[in-house]
């Protein structure tokens, strides 16, 4: 019996490199408040749902802001953030992503997305990879934002795979927390000092052949 049967993607940072646009709209926002934001404190952001990234960007503000002005503020990021998402097209799939998910299916493992971005499908689509994916979780079902495993088990569930058969991949350290939480085997991309509680660190999918091995 395989020891995996399914697999659980984030979307930014894994499958596209949204985190990028994530962090220089964050940034284009501090910018202008004047408030000092780099991508050490941008690793903090990530996997972290909007409200949330902007309270960590205001620790390093004298100001105190009303929750009218902190939803403004968000409000201003998500605006710049969709203005950089609109150019987004299939050659923006991170390297050895599609040939990871086509290996996937040929083995009948199922898939799944869980992102908490709220513009997930926009990216998912400009991608054009909603089909490719057994589900996709609507961020906007969550309660709970990574690091609770609410997400991951959320996805377990809609592909009908126990937790403990499920590996999960995440560029973020708050994912990486999740997938641990939700039971899972955890596999961490990019920056290797963000997810070094993973069970697996890679550089990216490029090598997901470590990945199919453990199948
Ligand atoms: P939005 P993921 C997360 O997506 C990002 O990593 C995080 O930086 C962002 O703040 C969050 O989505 C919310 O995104 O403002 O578009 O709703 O990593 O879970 O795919
Ligand atoms: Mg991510």
């Amino acid at each position: 019996m395989a020891k995996y049967n399914g697999v659980i993607f984030d979307l930014d940072g894994v499958i596209t490199d949204t985190a990028r646009y994530h962090y220089l709209a964050w940034k284009k926002l501090a910018d202008e408040l004047g408030i000092y934001f780099d991508e050490a404190i941008n690793e903090r952001l990530k996997g972290v749902s909007r409200i949330e990234s902007l309270e960590i960007i205001l620790e390093k503000s004298d100001k105190k802001y009303s929750d009218e002005e902190k939803k403004y503020l968000a409000n201003k990021k998500n605006e710049y953030y969709k203005e950089m998402i609109k150019n987004i097209t299939p050659n923006d799939l991170l390297v050895g992503v599609e040939a990871f998910i086509q290996e996937l299916k040929m083995r009948n493992i199922k898939t799944a997305i869980a992102s908490v971005s709220k513009n997930a499908f926009t990216v998912i689509d400009n991608l054009g990879i909603r089909d490719k994916f057994d589900y996709i979780v609507d961020a906007n079902e969550i309660k709970n934002g990574k690091p609770d495993p609410e997400i991951f088990l959320n996805a377990a569930k809609n592909i009908g795979v126990p937790p403990e058969k499920c590996i999960g991949i995440e560029d973020s350290g708050a994912g990486i927390t999740a997938i641990k939480r939700a039971g899972m085997f955890a596999v961490g991309v990019g920056n290797p000092e963000t997810v070094k509680e993973a069970d697996l660190v890679l550089k990216d999918l490029s090598n997901a052949d470590e990945i199919l091995k453990l199948l």
